[in-house]
């Protein structure tokens, strides 16, 4: 395959399915993942770039920066790029293994003297140690709504103090209308980005029991519960938050 076979379009719900079965982080979704989340997800550009500049604010010497479901590895690309420290590491998970296979390829070319390690596994397991940043960018929402306080305190408890967690997510919202009002500014984003009324239909239909969004009090209250001194919303388009989360 090319290298640069990441920017491929994605076509894969624009053909009518007589089923359509539940969304998995495949290899023919890596392949085109960069293409997708850029079309589907409103501000994707610009958290990635914004990731750069909180990872230049908040990156202590010697630390490590975790990037939890790190899919291609754009948002550790980014970080890694405004790191003023040599010294920090970086700790990029997904269990997708497509997704890392093509997140390792990826980063081989950039040059830097921050190492990255790559690890294919679920981020329910693994081990946040003496961290300045941990980045949960559009994950939290995949995992499974129990075990979500679970990683949060886990993410407190690995953080160094005033180390920050960013956690971006698809929010929902309790008051009806306005949820349908974002909905539909989502879905018009997404016809203006390409996106045919059967491609929006069938991508929904497939992450209906998949991506199960919150709502902001409820992620306002996790964090705080968990232990964080402040939680800001630093970047909203739509159904789309980033949180600043502050131990
Ligand atoms: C970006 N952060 O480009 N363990 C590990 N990885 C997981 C798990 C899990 N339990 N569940 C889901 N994933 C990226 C975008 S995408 C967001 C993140 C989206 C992984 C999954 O394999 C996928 O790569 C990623 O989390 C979610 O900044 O597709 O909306």
């Amino acid at each position: 395959m090319p290298p640069n076979d990441h920017n491929d379009r994605d076509r894969i719900y624009a053909q009518a399915r007589d089923y359509v079965s539940e969304f998995e982080f495949d290899e023919s979704v890596a392949r085109v993942f960069d293409d997708m989340i850029s079309r589907s997800v409103p501000g994707y550009r610009t958290v990635i770039a914004m990731l750069g500049v909180i990872a230049q604010r908040y990156s202590r010497p010697g630390s490590t920066i975790y990037d939890l479901g790190c899919s291609l590895g754009a948002a550790t690309s980014a970080m890694r790029r405004h790191l003023p420290f040599d010294d920090c590491a970086i700790v990029a998970v997904d269990n997708s293994p497509a997704m890392i296979a093509k997140a390792r390829d990826n980063l081989r070319t950039q040059h830097s003297p921050v190492h990255v390690s790559f690890r294919c596994e679920d981020i329910m397991t693994t081990e946040i140690t003496h961290a300045s940043i941990v980045v949960m960018n559009f994950t939290l929402q995949f995992i499974e709504p129990k075990d979500r306080f679970e990683m949060i305190k886990k993410i407190f408890d690995g953080l160094l103090p005033g180390g920050v967690l960013v956690l971006s997510e698809k929010i929902f919202f309790e008051d009806a209308v306005r949820q349908n009002r974002m909905t539909e500014l989502h879905h018009a984003f997404k016809r203006a980005n390409g996106y045919s009324d059967l491609e929006i239909a069938q991508k929904r239909s497939a992450l209906e029991n998949v991506l199960i969004p919150d709502d902001i009090s409820t992620h306002q209250a996790r964090l705080e519960l968990a232990g964080f001194r402040t939680v800001d919303v630093w970047f909203q388009c739509f159904n789309f938050v980033s949180l600043l989360a502050q131990k």
